[in-house]
């Protein structure tokens, strides 16, 4: 995945014709579109490869299952036309080596969630985010999940793993995160969804924030 903008639209409508629009409108603001069970459970998995016509495509589905589950749901996300597949790492080594495997036969990404941005997401996952990086860097992920809303734990969580992973970071905007304090934090990318795709104009509001970051990298901020 190409780092250009560092924003991943969460595009999380779930009418099928909206959702090419706004992935139209706001292509040349984003780095990918990420998609989960609102709109693929809406619209069908179809709605993969429309999509990526305008922008890489990471296929949210939390994978969370034993290994040969995670196997079979990997196959389909990525036959589906996925360019990366979200998983979760609680589930332990050998789940995760099966969403690797299949990832790697395809030539395609696996990214995987340490702990979560919502308040709940510090009572369970918190404790065990750090020994599930540690757990995805060997694995030889390509990327974590981390929490833009604690910005601290970013830091925390870059620091632990290094360069060895990219860290893409919900939480930014509806959830109360600043796109620049978790790009400053470590953050390769933020993942946006509602301020962009509820927005009067989501092209302007993608594009504002890819303002915020790119001061923030020149060190304008
Ligand atoms: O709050 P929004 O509208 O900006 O949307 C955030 C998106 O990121 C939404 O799709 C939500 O499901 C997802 N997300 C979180 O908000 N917090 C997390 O901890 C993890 C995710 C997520 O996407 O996990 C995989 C990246």
């Amino acid at each position: 995945m190409e780092r250009n903008t560092c924003v991943i639209l969460a595009l999380d409508v779930t009418d099928r014709k909206e959702a090419i629009r706004i992935a139209e409108d706001v292509r040349e603001f984003v780095d990918a579109i990420k998609v989960g069970y609102p709109l693929i459970l809406a619209t069908g998995l179809r709605i993969i490869r429309e999509l990526a016509e305008f922008a890489p495509i990471i296929a949210d589905f939390k994978v969370a299952d034993i290994p040969n589950t995670n196997r079979l749901i990997c196959e389909q996300v990525f036959e589906a036309g996925a360019d990366a597949v979200i998983v979760q790492g609680f589930t332990g080594r050998d789940s995760l080596d099966a969403c690797i495997e299949v990832a790697s036969e395809y030539r395609k990404d696996v990214f995987v969630v340490s702990e979560m941005s919502h308040p709940g997401g510090a009572e369970f996952m918190q404790p065990v985010a750090e020994a599930i990086a540690k757990m995805a860097a060997e694995a030889g992920a390509f990327g974590l999940v981390a929490p833009a809303t604690r910005p601290e734990r970013v830091k925390r969580i870059r620091k632990l793993i290094g360069d060895k992973l990219t860290i893409i970071s919900p939480g930014v905007g509806a959830q109360g995160g600043k796109a620049s304090d978790v790009i400053a934090a470590g953050a390769d990318w933020v993942i946006v969804g509602r301020s962009i795709y509820k927005a009067e104009s989501p092209k302007e509001a993608a594009c504002e924030i890819a303002a915020e970051i790119e001061a923030e990298l020149r060190g304008e901020n």
